[in-house]
Order: structure tokens, then sequence, then C-alpha cells
């Protein structure tokens, strides 16, 4: 009791900044709507329908693109300091290269961040998440090497039209599920399942377009626009099921984050040691004439070491890693067949509507602190965070909120542990469009009626819980909302 009542009092930093994340595909809908161009996601859901849970899509999804006015109100409601949403390439460049911009599309992100700034909320932007330009996916997308120059020019074009109000810009949202679930796996557009060497072809290529975009904005913009630029990479805690499943659990990290996060942070630069000599025997023993696993040339590893002002961490769960136990036969060369390990759960953490998310005691204060030791501590934003129910759950999400109340307990724990943490960005502020999954698992602080032409959001119980937390820059874990009715402080 004693202990618990200190702990209440552990304070957020007054310039500590919470906000809640979304991305364009996931509610923006008006998907052909002012001359936006298609991309990789209105292409597989129009052309592949039946690869979504319920054969939906993202067309309208949370019709954003008209409820910019309020969804901006909603982080009023919430008392947000700050906002993280991504930007749609096919909507500002329809064809993806930057020799056509559409002024519609750069209008309603002005419109956008113009809003926000009215009401004193930092705009921070994603330049990509997910939602290629389908042109460019037919010239091969990721697996292409041009991918790094036609995405620094359409980065260039970002940082000019938003940058002088813009001063955090992300260039990429999750390479792992770009790389791995879209070429290495079919589990996220483009579907292309090319096992062994789809996700290593695409994390050479997508590294090295970070970092050309990093140097457009380092030495085109910066000394204009003083703003930062960084990644985001998913990050959830794999820790060892055993003392001897310790080197298991450290390859399953270089494979789920360390192979885009070692190159660009580590001070040496270079994919991750360990995985590198793991691909490189396997492929020898497949028959492969070179590595599955491609080298960076000197210069590009020079080019892509350092190049980042933060490390965006989207964190949501934490698994143990055995080298023995649910291992399963992976029938061809690919990541899985590589790693090779198995996946424990305990029974008694806590499940969402998602398979893959639990609560995981503290995997924050771990995931973070690992990072932290690693890469020398640089700054950290949490960029993702969050909890899934299934639609029939409604407004009562109490599980988020105890969700949320846990993860910020470990946040308090992190900054304690002295890690560079400066924001937390909540998962996600409305219901959207989840990707394979539909629109049959929600996410949002807010729900949104699907059925309803107006897209109706409507607060959840967790959303009184995250805004007193914002508010009052603790966690009352007693606090219960006194009616469901939302006001703007
Ligand atoms: C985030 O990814 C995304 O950035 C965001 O767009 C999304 O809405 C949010 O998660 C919630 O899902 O089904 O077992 O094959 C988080 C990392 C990794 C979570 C892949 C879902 C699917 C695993 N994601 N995972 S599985």
């Amino acid at each position: 009791c004693q202990a618990a009542t200190v702990k209440q009092q552990r304070k957020f930093p007054d310039d500590f900044l919470f906000g809640t994340a979304t991305a364009s595909y996931q509610i923006e809908g008006a998907w052909n709507e002012d001359g936006k161009g298609e991309n990789i996601w209105d292409y597989m859901t129009h052309n592949n329908p039946t690869v979504i849970k319920d054969e939906s899509n993202g067309d309208i999804a949370a019709d954003s693109y008209h409820n910019y006015k309020r969804d901006v109100e909603i982080m009023r409601e919430l008392s947000l300091d700050a906002y993280r949403f991504s930007l749609s390439w096919s909507r500002i460049l329809p064809t993806g290269m930057a020799n056509e911009i559409n002024p519609a599309g750069v209008e309603f992100y002005n419109n956008y961040i113009n809003e926000m700034l009215r009401y004193n909320i930092t705009p921070m932007i994603t330049l990509y998440h997910w939602d290629l330009p389908q042109k460019l996916q037919e010239l091969g997308g990721f697996a292409n090497p041009y991918i790094s120059d036609w995405f620094a020019d359409y980065a260039r074009v970002v940082y000019k039209s938003f940058g002088d109000r813009v001063k955090h810009f992300i260039t990429f949202n999750e390479p792992r599920e770009i790389c791995f679930e879209g070429y290495g796996a079919a589990t996220k557009a483009p579907i292309l399942n090319s096992t062994a060497i789809g996700t290593y072809l695409c994390a050479k290529h997508l590294v090295i377009a970070h970092a050309k975009a990093y140097y457009v904005y380092d030495k085109e913009f910066r000394e204009a626009q003083g703003g930062q630029c960084g990644i985001t990479i998913s990050v959830n805690w794999f820790g060892a099921h055993t003392p001897e499943d310790e080197y298991a659990a450290e390859l399953k990290r270089q494979a789920e984050w360390g192979i885009y996060a070692e190159p660009i942070f580590s001070s040496q630069g270079g994919f991750p040691k360990e995985l590198s000599q793991r691909i490189a025997e396997k492929s020898a023993a497949q028959g492969y004439a070179k590595s599955r696993l491609p080298e960076f040339t000197d210069e590009e590893k020079a080019l892509v070491q350092g190049a980042s002002d933060f490390f965006g961490v989207n964190h949501y769960t934490g698994y143990l890693i055995s080298a023995t136990q649910n291992r399963v036969q992976n029938p061809v060369p690919s990541l899985p067949d590589d790693v090779d390990i198995g996946v424990v759960v305990p029974d008694e953490w806590p499940k969402s509507a998602s398979t893959w998310l639990t609560l995981s005691p503290n995997s924050i204060l771990y995931a973070l602190s690992h990072l932290k030791e690693r890469y020398n501590n640089p700054i950290f934003y949490i960029t993702e965070n969050g909890w899934s129910t299934p639609p029939e759950s409604g407004l009562n999400d109490d599980m988020r909120a105890t969700y949320y109340r846990a993860a910020l307990e470990s946040v308090l724990d992190t900054l304690d542990a002295g890690v560079n943490l400066k924001g937390y960005m909540a998962w996600s502020l409305v219901d959207n469009f989840e990707w394979m999954e539909g629109y049959t698992e929600r996410f949002g602080l807010y729900n949104v009626d699907f059925e309803d032409p107006a897209r109706t959001r409507t607060p959840r119980k967790s959303a009184f819980v995250y805004k007193h937390i914002v508010n009052n820059r603790f966690i009352d874990h007693s606090y219960e909302p006194e009616s469901m009715i939302m006001t703007i402080d």
C-alpha cells in the first residue's frame, strides 16, 4: 500500500509529449478524390478483396479526409500535446514521382496541420506508413534500389511544403512490417511472399532510403527549419524463456528490429553480426552462391550509420523466446527459418482482440533499457502503443484503460532508468481500418460508427482515463469518469 502511494505520485515531466497516432490509409478514406493516385492498399483490396478478413477496405475508412476538423476537436478534448499522422504519398505525388505534385493533396495536409497549430497541438509527420504509390510497386517497390531516390525526392516535397510548421519528421513506420510482412511474407501489401530474399533486399534498400531522406533534411532544410528527422521501428520485447535461450532471444531481436536499427544506430554500422552470420551459413548450406542477406558497400554503410535524430519506437507487447520449444518447421528458406526459434506466451498475460497482442508486464522498460544500452541512449519517442477490443464491446473498454495505465507505469520506470524518452503516442485516436483484420479489431480511444455515413466518433471510457493522465501528469489508478460526456477543458 505504501509502495502504491509512492508510485502514484510519480509525475511525467512537463515537456513530455503526450499524443496519439494514426496512419493515412487506415483513417483518411477519399481513396480516389481530388487527384489522389492509387496505392498498394487500394490496389490489393480492390483486386484481391479476400485477403482482408471481412473483405473490407480503406476506401472510406474513418473518412478523416472529410472529418479532419472533428479529429482535431478530439485531440483538444483529450488535451493532447502532439499528434502523429502519416501522409499518403500518392495523394501528394499521384504517380509517386516528384515531377507532378497534386495541389489538392498538399492543401488537405496544410489545412489539417494549420487546424492543429491553431490549438497548440504539435504535428508529427510520418512520411510513409505502408501506402506505396502503385506505380512504384510496378517497378519493384522496395526491391528496386532506386526506391531510395524516389523516396528522397518525395521527402524533399514534404519538407518544402510543411517543414515551416512541422518540426518532427519520421521517414518510415515499421520497416519490419514493410519488409518482412510485405515482401518476405504475405501478411501486408504487396503480399509478395518472396520468402528467401524479399525481406533482406527490402531491408537494405529501405535503410538507405531512410538515410537519403534524412540527409535531404539535414543538408537542405535543417538550418532554415530547425526540426528533427528520425525513423520508427517496431520494438516489442523478446526475452529469453530460460537462461539457456539467451542466444535464441538475441537472434530473434536482431531479426525483428536489429536488422533495421543496427545499420542506423549502432556505432559500427551494418547489419547485426549474429544474424548476418546465421543467414550466410544457411545460404551456403542451401546452395546459394552468396548470402541471401546483401552487404552494404563501405560508402552505403557510412551513409546510413548515424543518420537519425531520434529513435521512434512502436511498442505493443512482449514474448519469451525458446531455442527448443514451439519451433515451427518452415519448409522454404525464409527469415523465420533462418532464425528458427519458438515463441512462448505465458497464459496469465491478459489477451486482447488481436492474436499477437497480450499485456506483457513491464515490456516497455525491458525494450527501452535494452535499446538505451545498445545504442548509447539516443532520443526516443514511443510513437505507438495500444490495445485492441472487439467491435461488440463498444464504449466499454476497461481492459484498454488497464493496459494504458500499466504501459504508462512502465514509461515512468523507463524514465527513472535514465532512458532519454521524450514522448508517448497512444495508438489510436479513433477506430480505423486494421489492415488484414479490416474492421474486426478496434484500437481507438474513440469508437467510430462505420455503419453511419457521418462516421460519428464517440469517446470510450479509456479516452477519459488517458485524458486524466495527460492533464494531471500522473496515473491515478482509482480515477473513474463521472459521465461519458466529453468536453474541451
Ligand atoms: C502497428 O504495428 C501499425 O503501425 C499500425 O498501423 C497498426 O494499426 C497497429 O500496429 C495495430 O495493429 O497477425 O500474428 O501475423 C504493430 C506491429 C506487427 C502488429 C504485425 C500486428 C501481425 C502479426 N504489428 N502484427 S500476425
